[in-house]
């Protein structure tokens, strides 16, 4: 299904005028519009093709109609995403939930929808049909060589199916670690998984970087093997200058302070990207900006103010993915919502008055800084988001649109309303 033309000019005209004057009373109000918004535009977020569905939880699923049936379908949900918010220009497969029988169709179809791909994540965490090898007490941690070699080799698989699709990074998340104290050797599981990921790495094309995400629990829950950022550091580190940490903002020990994390990896040239989405007790996968929008709003201050004394390209230079999963939301206007969120507060960060900042922090001038911060944070860009997206043929309320234009009833006619999709 495509978002036709018409349609769009007929929401914003609709829109128009009522947007002006918001965006005039920003616009007084807030030096380097012109220059916030040009950087919105640039700025897109990778969907996971694995949030287009409801995955429900462990204790039950409640099946959403109208939900991509197979990877083409997954593409043309991201199409429409991105036509809706020309902000979500970019998906992020998994395999093999994913499965890319002919990628040069696969890589014609996403481009037709204006997309690229995102990092590769490979799945090592389940045991697939068939499959020879069980992953039961890990993966590259396994003490059994042939288990070990089973988990390399789809991810070198994953790599080469990357290739031909154009992407040009593959993240690993590892299962691996241990239920119960005395369960494993905390010193040769790393050892073993170091040796693993390095046969990886050596098969990374040279444009290539591999992302190491980390996560403190789940579904192993007395020891992680990756556990935190420590760790994925010190693999990034020994893995050499491809191999860089990912943070995922649900992985972490409760009240870690995430943006002092991406400081530092950013000061040691390792933040490769993100996960965004937003928790409140564990690895909730919940909308971004929906339980801590203040913390997401510090984390990008601390990427912009990072990224900028490394010269780095706030666009390109990191990997900016969603990672979620829906239990009673429209998966696809909850990724409306977590898109949204995060432009708001790259804007945000991005209207930091960093001269001032920088001032009062020298200065020990608690209140200031603290005054400096807030004034970002409680001040409305919504219009400025608005724009960027009006700007590069978006829709100035994506969401009403898509709710106005009964799109989800469009894709169940479709569909139909027994559908499942892949993944979590
Ligand atoms: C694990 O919790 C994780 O965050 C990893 O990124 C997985 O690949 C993803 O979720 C999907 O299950
Ligand atoms: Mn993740
Ligand atoms: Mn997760």
């Amino acid at each position: 299904m495509q978002l036709e033309k018409h349609q769009l000019d007929r929401h914003n005209d609709k829109l128009f005028n009522g947007h002006q004057r918001k965006l005039s009373f920003v616009q007084e109000f807030t030096p380097e519009c012109e220059a916030i918004i040009k950087k919105l535009m640039a700025f897109q977020i990778g969907i996971p093709s694995w949030a287009l569905g409801n995955g429900g939880t462990r204790f039950g699923r409640f099946s959403g109609a109208g939900e991509p049936r197979n990877l083409e379908e997954k593409i043309e949900d991201v199409g429409l995403l991105h036509a809706l918010n020309r902000s979500s220009g970019a998906i992020s497969l998994h395999i093999p939930w994913d499965s890319v029988a002919d990628p040069s169709n696969i890589r014609n179809l996403a481009t037709q929808y204006g997309l690229r791909f995102d990092a590769m994540n490979s799945n090592t965490f389940q045991d697939q049909k068939g499959q020879e090898q069980s992953y039961k007490f890990g993966s590259l941690q396994h003490t059994d060589k042939a288990v070990r070699k089973q988990a390399i080799e789809h991810n070198i698989e994953v790599i080469r199916q990357g290739v031909a699709l154009g992407s040009e990074a593959l993240t690993i998340w590892l299962a691996d670690g241990s239920c119960f104290p005395g369960q494993l050797n905390f010193r040769n599981a790393f050892q073993r998984t170091l040796e693993s990921l390095k046969e990886i790495y050596a098969a990374l094309p040279a444009h290539w970087k591999v992302f190491i995400e980390y996560k403190a629990f789940e579904p192993n829950f007395y020891s992680t093997t990756v556990g935190d950022w420590g760790q994925s550091l010190l693999f990034a580190n020994k893995l050499g200058p491809k191999a860089f940490t990912l943070v995922d903002l649900g992985h972490h020990l409760p009240n870690a302070n995430i943006e002092q994390i991406v400081s530092l990896l950013l000061m040691e040239e390792k933040l490769g990207g993100f996960h965004f989405n937003d928790s409140k007790y564990g690895d909730d996968d919940l909308t971004a900006g929906s339980i801590k929008p203040y913390q997401l709003f510090l984390i990008f201050n601390e990427l912009v103010e990072g990224m900028d004394a490394r010269g780095m390209d706030h666009a390109s230079d990191l990997g900016w993915m969603i990672d979620a999963s829906h239990n009673i939301k429209d998966p696809l206007e909850d990724l409306m919502q977590s898109v949204e969120a995060i432009m708001i507060a790259y804007a945000q960060a991005l209207s930091v008055d960093r001269k001032a900042l920088q001032l009062a922090q020298q200065e020990n001038d608690v209140v200031r800084a603290q005054e400096i911060l807030q004034q970002a944070f409680r001040t409305d860009l919504r219009p400025l988001v608005a724009e960027a997206r009006f700007r590069a043929g978006g829709a100035l309320e994506p969401l009403s649109l898509f709710r106005d234009l009964e799109l989800r009833k469009e894709l169940i006619k479709e569909r139909g309303r027994e559908t499942v999709s892949t993944g979590l």
